[in-house]
């Protein structure tokens, strides 16, 4: 059984852990600890979502926790009910130094169907994209969509559900003191843009991520039947935020604004939006001659992959999910690319 709050105050076991919060819902229980805080102004650290039991199957069971670290200034509070201190006491072997949770992390571990949701350690939502097959590129399109060849995606992998935010990318400068990019102006939910290969990549590092490669990216986007866009083959304006329908503050919308627009394993804006950087070096010929199971790129080049179009300078066309674009991985002038993150195993 989850312990309900009693709402009495008790010390906890770790000078790290301060408070705790409990919430339920249907299938789901949260816990929300909080620890002490060395940056006042921060009002979130590290999201930590995790699987396990408590009192119930153990960690590793079959129930689901959330936690949460949400550490305020000041001095340390201490507040929750007693049975939070026991299970903040017995949370403590599955932290580390770090405060991250060991061993029982729900990206640690593989999804069992498509769209499969979990938090991944930046906070963001990712969905589970199951091993398979589908034929990368396209006939119709540009000459580097050519050949349409085969491609094995031979391990599931967790891709973000959405980009990341401005308000996580917010978090992850307050945490390493990277520079917020001046021309992502748009509110907390929106895409964080403006943002160099190289900073896509550090910030996934910095949470044990990765970008996607480009044969990942594009499965996730068009999925076994080798759909041309993330919903399906027909255009359909309405279903992302592009040149013809804008945000409302004339750019980018909050992510995952078109739900209608999800693509077959649950991923959010894979058209439009903003761009997503992937892993790979860019070659217009490199379909010629790709490995058929998890190609990696070329080894080397000058550009850097992005994938699946924004709102500025784009038309339909460079929407459709087999169209590739492509920049030098140090360019930070551009306020229409962003990235989302992978874990992979
Ligand atoms: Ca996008």
């Amino acid at each position: 059984m989850i312990p309900e709050p009693t709402g009495q105050a008790a010390p906890f076991y770790s000078p790290e852990l301060l408070s705790a919060r409990h919430s339920t819902a249907p299938g789901r229980a949260a816990f929300s600890l909080s620890r002490r805080e060395t940056r006042p102004s921060e009002e979130l650290l590290h999201p930590l979502p995790c699987v396990g039991g408590f009192g119930g199957p153990g960690i590793g069971g079959e129930k689901r926790y959330g936690v949460r670290f949400s550490g305020r200034g000041g001095r340390p509070s201490v507040s929750g009910a007693c049975l939070f201190a026991a299970t903040a006491w017995l949370l403590q072997p599955f932290l580390s130094p770090q405060g991250l949770l060991e061993g029982v992390r729900p990206w640690d571990r593989e999804g069992t169907r498509p769209g499969e949701e979990i938090v991944g350690p930046d906070g963001s939502p990712m969905v589970w994209v199951p091993a398979g097959e589908f034929n990368m590129g396209w006939e119709r399109g540009c000459y580097d969509e050519k050949p349409v060849h085969r491609v094995r995606i031979t391990k599931g992998f967790w891709l973000g559900k959405v980009a990341v935010t401005n308000a996580q990318y917010r978090r992850y400068c307050l945490e390493t003191g990277a520079k917020f990019p001046e021309g992502s102006a748009q509110g907390d939910d929106h895409p964080v843009v403006d943002l160099s290969w190289d900073d896509a990549v550090a910030y996934c590092r910095h949470y044990g991520l990765s970008l996607p490669t480009e044969a990942q990216w594009e499965y996730a986007a068009r999925g076994p039947d080798g759909c041309i866009y993330p919903w399906g083959n027909e255009w359909d304006p309405t279903k992302c935020c592009w040149e013809g329908n804008k945000g409302p503050g004339g750019e980018t919308y909050p992510v995952g604004s078109f739900p209608q627009g999800a693509s077959w394993c649950g991923a959010l804006d894979m058209a439009g939006n903003s761009w997503d950087w992937c892993q790979d070096w860019y070659s217009p010929t490199y379909y010629a001659s790709a490995p058929r199971a998890d190609p990696p790129g070329p080894s080397t080049g000058h550009c850097r992959v992005l994938r699946g179009g924004s709102w500025h300078f784009v038309v339909p066309r460079h929407l459709r999910s087999s169209y590739r674009h492509f920049c030098g991985p140090t360019a930070r002038d551009s306020y229409v690319y962003g990235f989302r993150c992978a874990r992979t195993f």
